[in-house]
Order: structure tokens, then sequence, then C-alpha cells
């Protein structure tokens, strides 16, 4: 029989690392080792250029769209840091930075939001789904496919990513309640940046917190900040140890913010105050990582130019690859989606197929 007191998050989200750099103790959680903290920045340096360059592309016209994780690169980065090679994550269109993380090369990653086709990359060879951009659906074939894990025996831990106005969907509410009922391997990762578009989260819940949530369906919620690297891995760690050990799903919101415009589609100075965001800079989890990595003399000045030599090396790549024109067929549109098409969708490609035929006459 699970304790209530199992399930309910503490009051306040777990932290490791302050916003000044400085060691700090959370009940049951350990610092992870220096090493790791030392890979996961290089890490955050290589997500945020790519941020930085995904925006850049997006106004030269080379992406169609970008939904920016600046500020969100703690979750990004522990998300593909915590899983073995043989767990899956089910990412969103915002979580680019984690599949990159996860092996998929950068250019294959970015098709989709190049607007060239469905997805640029085969989801099993580094065990990333595709990104979903109807909100909250990756949830539910998260927890599918944690279930066929189970049925074959396989010990295949699966994190489920999903934003706090995702937390609002049928979907979630299925997808966790089923995880919950058989038991299955899934941690549900809710990154919590205060935001869905231009909806607050003060209207999308009245929940005490997301994280809360997890106890209604009877399983553990935990809470953490979002942008203290070192937190995020040693929470999402702890939850793929039980899930990986039996142990059931969870729920991990991280608080977090977006620092940015919802996507370049977006004008944010209509509903938030600049000042308001302005705040969130100190608490940046690049910054708060190097200056415990400096404090405690694991960063010198040679090893954080390697870093940002390593990211320039990514963006530049990702420039080159971006700067090629693809030849869409427009008949891709209809393939794949149906085994046997729906008689409007034969029509509408018979139509496509026409002026095609019309064209090239
Ligand atoms: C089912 C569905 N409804 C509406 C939308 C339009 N939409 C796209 S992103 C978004 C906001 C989602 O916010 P959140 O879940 O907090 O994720 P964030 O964008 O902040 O990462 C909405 C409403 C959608 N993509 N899918
Ligand atoms: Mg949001």
């Amino acid at each position: 029989m699970t304790l209530e007191s199992d399930l309910l998050p503490h009051p306040d989200p777990v932290q490791l690392i302050d916003p000044a750099g400085r060691a700090v103790t959370a009940d049951g959680y350990a610092l992870p080792p220096v090493e790791a903290l030392r890979d996961g920045y290089a890490a955050l340096v290589r997500g945020r250029r790519i941020n930085e360059q995904c925006n850049a592309l997006v106004r030269q016209g080379r992406l169609a769209v970008y939904p920016s994780s600046h500020g969100q690169e703690a979750c990004q980065v522990a998300a593909a840091l915590v899983l073995g090679e043989s767990d899956w994550v089910f990412p969103t269109y915002r979580d680019s930075v984690t599949v990159i993380s996860r092996g998929v090369s950068p250019a294959d990653a970015l098709v989709l939001l190049k607007g060239d086709w469905h997805s640029g990359y085969d989801p099993h060879e580094n065990h990333v789904a595709p990104q979903a951009t109807p909100l909250a659906t990756q949830l539910l074939h998260a927890v599918g496919f944690a279930h066929a894990a189970k049925l074959r025996g396989e010990d295949t831990v699966v994190l489920a990513m999903c934003g706090d106005g995702a937390t609002s969907e049928g979907d979630f509410h299925e997808a966790m309640n089923f995880a919950a009922v058989f038991g299955l391997a899934v941690i549900f990762f809710v990154q919590n940046n205060e935001f869905a578009i231009s909806v607050p989260l003060s209207r999308q819940t009245a929940a005490p917190s997301l994280a809360h949530k997890a106890i209604g369906y009877g399983m553990p919620g935990r809470r953490v900040d979002g942008n203290d690297l070192a937190a995020v891995l040693a929470v999402l760690g702890e939850a793929v140890e039980r899930a990986r050990a039996g142990g059931g799903p969870s729920l991990v919101e991280a608080h977090t913010y977006r620092m940015q415009a919802h996507t370049n589609a977006d004008d944010d100075t209509r509903y938030r105050e600049r000042d308001e965001v302005q705040a969130w800079v100190a608490r940046d989890p690049l910054t708060r990582m190097r200056d415990y990595l400096a404090g405690v003399g694991a960063l010198d000045s040679e090893t954080e130019e390697a870093f940002a030599a390593d990211a320039e090396e990514v963006a530049s790549a990702l420039r080159a690859a971006m700067n090629t024109d693809a030849t869409p067929d427009p008949r891709d549109l209809f393939a794949h989606v149906y085994s046997e098409p729906t008689s409007q969708l034969v029509r509408q490609r018979d139509l496509v197929l026409s002026e095609i035929a019309r064209e090239e006459a």
C-alpha cells in the first residue's frame, strides 16, 4: 500500500544549485558527480547555441517556424542524459534540443520545422519518437509503447514530455490513468514554462501545482527547479530508476520559464510584462551551472572555449544543412497517413495529381 505522503510533491521544487551557483541541500537528493555536471554544461552551451541559430534561420526564411527552448535548456538536456540507450523519449515541437541531445543530427531534427517532411529522422535509430505538434497525443503513444515493452518483458523506460498547457487535454488524463493502472515504466515530464501561448498558468489550472495531479491517478508527483540542471538530473534520474525497478510511472513537474515568444508567429509583448521576463534572466540555467563549476574549480577558460567551439561547429553544420533547398513531393502529403486511404483523401490526391500533370504538360 502506497502512502499518500509518498505520492504528494514537496511544497517547494527540489533545488541543488541556487541561482547564484551555490550548492544547496535537498532532502533525499544528492548532487550529481562534477564530471556529469561538466558534460551537462557542455550540452547546455550547445543547446543554447542551437536555439540561437534556429531563431536566426527563421529570420532568414530557412526554417518555417521555431518554438525555442531558450531558458529551458536544463530540462531539454537532462531529459536526454537520464535515459539509457534502450529507453525511449516522446518529445513535443519545443523539444528539438532534447532530440538533438539524444543523438539525432541537428539537420535531421529540423526537417519538420523546415517544413520539408513529416519528420527527418528514423525514430528507431536513437529511440526518439517524432516530435508531436497536436498537444498531449504523444503521451498516449508513449504509454502504449511502454505497455508493449512490458508485455514483451523488456525493461525500457519511456520519458513522455509535455508542457503546462497540455495538462488540460483529455489525452493527458487518459495517459496518466492508463500508465498508473497498468504500472507502466513511464515518466511524464511536464515543463511548466508558465505559458501556453498567451494563456498563463493561473488560467490553466486551479491545482496547487501540476505535480499535485499525480496523486489523483496514484503515482508520485515531484517538483523540481527546471533551471537547475543538477536538480533536474537528480529528480528525473530517481524517477527513471523507480520505473526501471518496476515501481511504475511518475510525474515530474519542472518549474521553468519560456524566455521568448511562443514561436516567431507570436508577439509576447501583448500579454506579459517585460519586468517579468527580465526577472528570469537571473535564473538562467547556463550561468548558474557555469558559476557553480567555476566556483568548485571544475571549469577553466580553456574548457569553456572548447565547449563554445563545439557549439559553434554544431551551429555551422546546421546553417550548411538548412541553406539547401529541398524538393518535396506534394504526393507525400497523402502517403503514410492511412494504410487504406479514405475516399476523401483519394479524391484530394487525384486533384493534386491532375494539377501536377497539368503543370508538367
Ligand atoms: C490539440 C491541440 N490544441 C491546440 C493546439 C495549438 N497550440 C499549439 S502550442 C499550444 C500551447 C501549448 O502550451 P504548453 O503545453 O504549455 O507548451 P509550450 O508551448 O509552452 O511548450 C497550443 C494551444 C495544438 N497544437 N494541439
Ligand atoms: Mg507552456
